[in-house]
């Protein structure tokens, strides 16, 4: 492989990143001290945890048609298999999404862009779902320690989508080449930089967060039927546990 093709990979990813990435570094830097009021954090605060719930999982799944653009546009994505492309992205859409938020956080004062505004842990109280919210916003610290560029988020988030060990894969050879190339671009992009290892190791804790998502849901929708039925049709794509054909591409 040439340093040719892998500047050419890149330059695919990272643009990919940019188009898709719906808010410019400038614009979350100018959010970044943009922060809800005490009065409008006991409002959301006060919210029901159904409502909580159906706010949240709008704006995931606003943020997930986001992450199906960005796959789409990698090159080699489209040209997998129907099937594979499916399993991908909904095994590593929310992945995604938590190494994306690192460019929403404000590591200096511990808050989360959330529809406009940056607020704390406290925001996502009426969920009822602390230790998710604790382990989602500690990720958030620590990626914001490792100061990663758009070229990196881009990178980094393409290599994860395209992991080759997902489970039911047809053609994981082919996703694994895919994802070597990247990795290559992304190892060239972070010599520049820090160590690699430092980077890559925060893959590991992403796993369990989208477990204990997966985990809080199951157990919200059988106290809430009626609330879970009503979340946004991606949302309900991407992460119902029943076995069913359905297409997150197509939300
Ligand atoms: O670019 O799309 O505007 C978080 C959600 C980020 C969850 C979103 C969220 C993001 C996780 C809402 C609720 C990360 C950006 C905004 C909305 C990712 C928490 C905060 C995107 C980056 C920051 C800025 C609650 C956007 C973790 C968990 C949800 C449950 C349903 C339990």
């Amino acid at each position: 492989i040439s340093v040719l093709e892998i500047d050419r990979i890149a330059q695919n990813v990272v643009k990919s990143h940019l188009e898709t990435c719906q808010y410019t570094t400038e614009e979350l830097k100018r959010l970044a001290w943009t922060l809800y009021s005490p009065e409008e954090i006991r409002v959301l605060q006060s919210k029901s945890c159904e409502a909580m719930w159906q706010q949240c999982a709008l704006q995931i799944s606003n943020a997930i048609q986001y992450v199906v653009e960005f796959a789409k546009r990698i090159d080699g994505f489209m040209e997998l298999c129907q099937n594979d492309q499916i399993i991908l992205l909904k095994a590593g859409c929310l992945e995604v999404l938590l190494i994306r938020m690192a460019r929403a956080f404000n590591p200096l004062n511990n808050t989360v862009l959330f529809e406009g505004k940056h607020g704390g842990g406290q925001l996502f109280k009426a969920l009822g779902c602390d230790d998710l919210i604790s382990a989602v916003f500690e990720l958030g610290r620590n990626l914001c320690r490792l100061q990663l560029s758009d070229e990196e988020i881009a990178l980094f988030t393409a290599a994860v989508l395209l992991s080759p060990d997902r489970p039911w894969l047809t053609e994981s050879k082919k996703v694994q080449k895919l994802q070597d190339k990247i990795y290559i671009a992304l190892q060239h992009e972070i010599q520049k930089k820090h160590s690699a290892e430092d980077k890559l190791s925060k893959v590991a804790v992403l796993g369990t967060i989208c477990n204990l998502h997966l985990d809080k849901l199951e157990f919200f929708r059988l106290l809430h039927p009626e609330t879970a039925m009503n979340f946004p049709p991606l949302y309900k794509e991407v992460f119902n546990s029943e076995l069913q054909y359905s297409d997150p591409r197509e939300s």
